[in-house]
């Protein structure tokens, strides 16, 4: 990790954490419901998209305040519902989750679902109370909708799972991933460029940075189940091939896959140089730092 992104990581992590966990405890549930949200909540994961959020409010040198680390909040919490239903019977049928066991080993499937419900419905309610302009507001709400929902992540979602054991074409998988993985990455980006009032352009490059970004980090994926070491990744590798899904690797091979995450990583860097061309920024960003640590495989 570089420096500065593992120090933007170390002192975010802990106000993203609190905001979720406040909000929850807040919002008053049952204590059965609410333990099994935050079992997978602190889990362990990379916090990878609101980081990213972040960084892109950062990248426009504005100072991170309640509302920001609101909707961090709400897409970590939305991205964590989305593991929970992934790991379900009816879905990937996965018993290990972030070196943990999935929440409907520990819950039972009854209470794994109702808490990704929660969590999904939850990161709506902590985006509807934020004290923003509420033009602002309903407009990060709908991208959320539109990225998480039936034209985004759920569609891709679909697709995967329509798509086992058929062999698809590489533009078809790509079209899969930019819905299940790429949309809510999108969203960060999107999100960051919105809250900020950011113009066309910069929103331009930007996207054009996070579909990259996205891309290289379905790929990534993809390579660390086949290269990846489990202690670290916190699940067995093998389970794409023992599923027979379609991946980067198994529709290009090792070699090919590994040359398409560097080349989406190059163009992720070259669009983000344009947007830096736009602010006229000269030193590294956090969006940077994120494409760097991204590349650590
Ligand atoms: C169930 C509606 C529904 C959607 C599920 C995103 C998704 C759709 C499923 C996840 C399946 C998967 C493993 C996709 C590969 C890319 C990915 C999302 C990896 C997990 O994200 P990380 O690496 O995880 O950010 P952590 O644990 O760090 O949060």
């Amino acid at each position: 990790m570089t420096k500065t992104y593992q120090e933007f990581a170390e002192k975010n992590i802990p106000v993203i954490d609190r905001t979720m966990y406040q909000f929850l405890e807040e919002s008053g549930k049952s204590e059965r419901l609410l333990e099994a949200m935050n079992y997978s909540l602190e889990a362990g994961g990379k916090r990878f998209r609101p980081l990213l959020f972040l960084a892109t409010v950062s990248f426009f040198s504005q100072t991170l305040e309640k509302t920001h680390y609101e909707v961090a909040a709400a897409l970590e919490m939305i991205h964590t519902y989305s593991l929970i239903h992934d790991d379900l019977p009816a879905m990937d049928d996965d018993d290990l989750r972030r070196g943990k066991p999935t929440n409907h080993k520990v819950y039972g499937e009854a209470i794994a679902i109702l808490s990704g419900d929660a969590l999904l419905t939850e990161a709506f309610h902590l985006m509807a109370t934020m004290k923003i302009d509420s033009g602002v507001r309903t407009e990060l709400i709908r991208l959320l909708a539109k990225a998480s929902g039936s034209e985004g992540m759920i569609a891709g979602q679909v697709d995967d799972i329509l798509g086992e054991n058929e062999r698809i074409s590489l533009k078809d998988l790509q079209k899969m991933h930019s819905k299940k993985t790429g949309a809510l990455i999108q969203y960060a980006v999107e999100a960051g460029v919105v809250i900020c009032s950011q113009q066309f352009e910069m929103k331009k490059w930007l996207l054009e940075y996070a579909q990259n970004l996205g891309i290289a980090f379905q790929i990534k994926d993809d390579l660390l189940d086949v290269i990846g070491d489990e202690s670290k990744i916190g699940k067995k590798i093998g389970a794409d091939e023992a599923h027979n899904k379609n991946t980067y690797v198994s529709l290009l091979g090792l070699e090919g896959a590994k040359n398409a995450f560097a080349n989406h990583c190059e163009l992720a860097e070259e669009s983000l140089a344009k947007a830096k061309e736009l602010l006229e920024i000269k030193e590294p960003t956090l969006l940077e730092g994120i494409l760097e640590e991204l590349k650590v495989i």
